[in-house]
């Protein structure tokens, strides 16, 4: 089997453990992550767990995650990066998250351009997961940890409708408040909270995602590597666009593992008027 099939067949076979593990780990944990924010103890759980089933995989040579500090090196071969819970400050309201993966061909921190595939599982109602690979792109209903597809060639409906957008809306900058007032009035507000459960919803109906750039935080929240590149590459696989605010995030050079990055994702033209709004 090929080393990318098996790493999308570990994270699969995961997910139920995962989720089955949440409701013990409800709890803060002691420790902040490398960005500085308050782990919750399923964040360490979940990282630990990955961890020790990637890092076992044979051609897996690098392993990372929002959660450490450091890449593994653990051997030969291609370089994955993970969020291993990421909206896991959902975990306390009971709301949607999910684990994303970056697989890169190259050393990490990675260009986008060098991911050869990457997935999210999504913990909502259902266990669902959505892989990108060879430019096409698959949902998945995950039971009992395997994959049985419900959607295949998935794109970005042509008429969008929803729209979330992070960060306080006084700490938006006057460009993304006046992109704002623009596409409210064509547009439904669904935010929930976690990036992988907002941009599910863009590409089930299509619209825009977005964690700009803040006032009080030029770079915004989300990391390039564990959440920004990993889900560009899905929505541009399926026919949308990413964007830092002025190219597609798969062209932002790479500096450092926990580097932080603008995020906008979705239909194309909604992208394209950010840009030009910007
Ligand atoms: P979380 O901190 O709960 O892990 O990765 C960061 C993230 O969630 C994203 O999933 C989500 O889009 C964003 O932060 C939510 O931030 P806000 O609480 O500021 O809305």
């Amino acid at each position: 089997m090929e080393t990318l099939d098996k790493i999308i067949d570990v994270v699969a076979a995961s997910a139920p453990d995962i989720r089955g593990g949440l409701a013990g780990r409800r709890r803060k944990a002691d420790e902040e992550n490398p960005s500085g924010e308050t782990q919750m103890a399923a964040d360490v759980w979940a990282d630990e767990y990955l961890e020790s089933e990637l890092t076992a995989i044979e051609g897996v040579g690098e392993f990372a995650s929002e959660e450490r500090e450091d890449v593994i090196d653990c051997g030969e071969g291609l370089s994955v990066a993970i969020d291993p819970l990421d909206g896991s400050s959902n975990i306390k309201s009971n709301n949607s998250m999910g684990t994303i993966v970056g697989v890169y061909d190259a050393p990490l921190p990675a260009s986008g351009r060098d991911l050869v595939a990457s997935a999210y599982v999504l913990f909502g109602p259902i266990t669902t997961m959505v892989v990108a690979r060879a430019g096409t792109v698959t949902e998945y209903v995950v039971e009992d940890g395997n994959l049985r597809p419900v959607k295949k060639d998935l794109t970005l409906p042509h008429d969008p409708v929803v729209y979330g957008f992070g960060g306080r809306v006084p700490d938006w900058t006057d460009g993304f408040a006046d992109y704002v007032d623009e596409i409210e009035d064509e547009l439904k507000l669904r935010y929930g909270g976690a990036m992988i459960g907002d941009i599910n919803q863009v590409l089930t109906y299509g619209g825009v995602f977005a964690y700009p750039g803040l006032q009080s935080r030029p770079e915004g929240k989300l990391r390039l590597q564990f959440e920004g590149n990993p889900m560009a590459y899905i929505l541009e696989s399926a026919g949308g666009r990413s964007s830092d605010g002025e190219q597609s995030l798969l062209d932002v050079e790479p500096e450092s593992l926990h580097q932080r990055v603008p995020v906008h994702l979705g239909n194309d033209d909604l992208i394209d008027r950010l840009e030009s709004t910007l």
